[in-house]
């Protein structure tokens, strides 16, 4: 249903995207897009480059008069640190980067590759997510990420969080944090990575409320919800593991502990009283909260390298150091719910389509008394 795809390199003049699929009559919200956009470039860890750029997008079509009309938007995103073109080209390929397949994947060198794989191409799908949750909240589902992990320190787990708990608990943490004192661990860990010019990686959480039952199919392997999510945020920069509720924890426990048992009142219909498959059961949404755990690893670009090969002569070398950031995590989990966002909106309107909000509106009332009265 909706699709978007995204052009421009980290340091080229622009990046831009362009969404198709969003019906007519939304209203955009533009101070709530580069809201986002600015949180994507602060979190603890950051390098230089956000001192650089202040990302905002403008809108090149489909909206008028603030409302989309259903044609396709486009987001055109100014970078001030533009200089790709007399960029000095690297030859010493940094391990875990993209930089050496593809160079060798597309025959040629290594800028043009790291210019792409670069996360800042994630500030368009921000945009992108960012529409998306206007969209999410006009049928009353939030979404919110929180980090709760950053290298060894680690955040308790609270499963009662719905996603507007965790946006007020995290509103003032540089690290996108529920708890204050574990904040402080996470900031005294980046800052050793960044003493030992090294990196360091973490996990989030992104959490959805609201979600009907129904979204996402057990019929069609492609419409699984869990799959899509799985799907869409392994597709960002550093990410290695996607995990649904409980997820890997549900490999080493009895069956009996791993499911969420079913219960029924009149006024919450059918419900859980736990939420171990984070919201998800048969590829579809089960009426609880979305949840899930993402793990990215630590950055690539390290101020003491690895060793490499010098592509020239295929010499032993350290690998190439370019100014970067020292841990991502507290951007890359505000990245994860956009990713989030698009993918439940994608669903949402598989099931409830319609060319405008209005129809939609109908839609959606419609399934929800269906589901009342079942
Ligand atoms: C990145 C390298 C750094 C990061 C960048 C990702 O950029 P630069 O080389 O300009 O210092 O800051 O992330 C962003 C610019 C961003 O907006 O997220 C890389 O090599 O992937």
């Amino acid at each position: 249903m909706l699709q978007y795809i995204t052009t421009g390199e980290s340091h080229g003049q622009y990046l831009a995207t362009l969404l198709e699929g969003m019906p007519a009559g939304l209203g955009v919200e533009m101070d709530f897009i580069n809201g986002l956009l600015r949180k994507r470039q602060g979190g603890y860890g950051r390098g230089g480059r956000q001192k650089i750029e202040q990302d905002q997008v403008q809108i090149l079509g489909g909206v008028v008069k603030g409302k989309t009309t259903g044609a396709p938007v486009g987001f055109l995103l100014v970078n001030k640190d533009f200089k790709i073109e007399s960029m000095p080209e690297l030859f010493r390929p940094r391990p875990g980067h993209a930089d050496l397949v593809g160079a060798l994947k597309y025959q040629q060198g290594i800028r043009p590759v790291l210019e792409r794989a670069s996360a800042r191409e994630t500030a368009m799908r921000v945009a992108v997510g960012a529409l998306c949750q206007l969209f999410l909240k006009k049928f009353g589902i939030e979404v919110e990420s929180h980090v709760v992990r950053i290298g060894p320190v680690e955040v308790p787990e609270e499963a009662s969080l719905n996603a507007l708990e965790v946006r007020r608990r995290i509103e003032k943490s540089d690290c996108r944090c529920i708890s204050p004192g574990k904040e402080k661990e996470m900031i005294a860990a980046i800052d050793e990575a960044r003493r030992r010019k090294d990196t360091l990686g973490g996990c989030f959480e992104v959490r959805v409320s609201g979600v009907p039952i129904g979204l996402g199919s057990y019929v069609h392997h492609d419409r699984k919800l869990d799959g899509r999510l799985a799907q869409h945020l392994m597709s960002m920069q550093s990410v290695k593991a996607v995990e649904i509720g409980h997820g890997t924890r549900l490999g080493g426990v009895f069956g009996s502990e791993a499911h969420d048992e079913i219960f029924h009142d009149e006024k919450r219909s059918y419900y859980h009283k736990t939420n171990r498959a984070g919201g998800i059961e048969g590829g579809t949404s089960n009426g609880e909260d979305l949840v899930v755990r993402v793990t990215m690893k630590p950055i690539s670009t390290l101020g003491q390298p690895l060793s490499s090969v010098n592509m020239q002569n295929k010499k032993p070398e350290k690998a190439d150091f370019e100014r970067s950031d020292h841990c991502a995590v507290p951007a890359g989990s505000l990245i994860g719910a956009c990713l989030a966002s698009f993918v439940v909106a994608d669903a949402f309107l598989e099931k409830f389509g319609g060319d405008s909000i209005a129809e939609i509106e109908r839609n959606y009332q419609g399934y929800l008394r269906q589901i009342r009265e079942a």
